[in-house]
């Protein structure tokens, strides 16, 4: 069950290749240092739910209980729409919100089960990968704005060096009805996904405030990795096809990473991407709901320089 912090681990196949995020820890990425968020982020103080026309807000707060271990406040119930939610990391680690929506009645225990799947397993059809705030650094905040639907979530959070994707408890909150769809602000820069490939506008070096959009039908995310200086595509490609399993130094720079959460195709969501000067590797590792390869497989793999 426990993953080890070796740093050759393969990634995960699924919603979750927490041992990259490991290696990013490892390199000193995440590490919290900009300490800038504190006064502009959107949905806590200052902003109240008062703007009729704005986002909703939904507050999650993660806090350490030990050494390694965290726990996640938020509201037992929030209303449908359009939200801000925002995730405050005051844990000593990386920390992430990400959204599972789950139909009927389903544990978190059933929920893990498929989203630590590396055999390629088919994603059933009650599970809903809802966004969330991705990977936060410590001591800072993220935020994510999109629409909620009413529904059960289960929050998760695979950036746990040493556990991956186990949060000790279930936590989870309700959104209630009716039904209310608001329109995405505008976003500087886009990041779209689809079956299977990724296009980009508008993204620059500094912290980017992106529409994160899937517009396929399979599920999505959009992982950035900084590339080593002199990597070549073709090394690049490999180390990911070989889950981290090859010989030499890594391709990859781990102190350049950043990415979004995992979307259900049609969905979008506007979020923030942290990224340095430099080429990037951006990747998709989940799988299709019938299950198979990774998206990596199919294709969904590009390159992109920031300046
Ligand atoms: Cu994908």
């Amino acid at each position: 069950m426990r993953q080890s912090t070796h740093s050759r681990r393969p990634p995960r196949p699924r919603f979750v290749p927490s041992v990259l995020v490991v290696l990013a820890v490892a390199a000193g990425a995440l590490t919290g240092c900009g300490g800038d968020d504190d006064g502009d982020v959107p949905g806590v103080a200052g902003r109240t739910a008062a703007a009729a026309s704005g986002p909703r807000s939904l507050a999650i707060t993660a806090r350490a209980t030990g050494a390694k271990s965290a726990e996640y406040a938020m509201p037992a119930t929030v209303e449908a729409g359009l939200t801000t939610i925002t995730l405050r990391n005051e844990t000593k680690g990386p920390r992430e919100a990400s959204l599972v929506r789950v139909e009927g009645d389903h544990t978190l225990t059933e929920v893990l089960e498929v989203i630590n799947d590396q055999g390629g397993a088919p994603i059933p059809d009650w599970i809903h990968a809802d966004g969330g705030v991705a990977i936060v650094a410590p001591g800072q905040a993220g935020t994510a704005t999109q629409n909620l639907v009413p529904g059960d979530y289960y929050v998760t959070d695979s950036t746990d060096p040493d556990s991956g994707v186990t949060p000790a408890k279930p936590y989870r909150f309700t959104v209630t009805g009716p039904v209310s769809e608001g329109a995405l602000p505008a976003a500087p820069a886009t990041v779209i996904a689809k079956d299977y490939g990724f296009t980009f506008a508008g993204l620059k070096a500094g912290k980017n405030t992106i529409r994160f959009e899937n517009t396929g039908k399979e599920l999505h995310h959009a992982l950035f990795f900084g590339e080593a200086p002199g990597a070549t595509r073709a090394e690049v490609l490999k180390f990911f096809s070989a889950r981290g399993e090859v010989p030499g130094k890594p391709p990859l720079d781990f102190a350049r990473m950043s990415g979004t959460t995992v979307l259900d195709g049609g969905l979008a969501q506007n979020t923030e991407l942290d990224l340095k000067p430099g080429r990037y590797a951006v990747v998709c590792f989940v799988s299709d709901r019938a299950g198979g390869p990774p998206h990596l497989a199919k294709g969904m793999f590009a390159e992109i320089t920031v300046k």
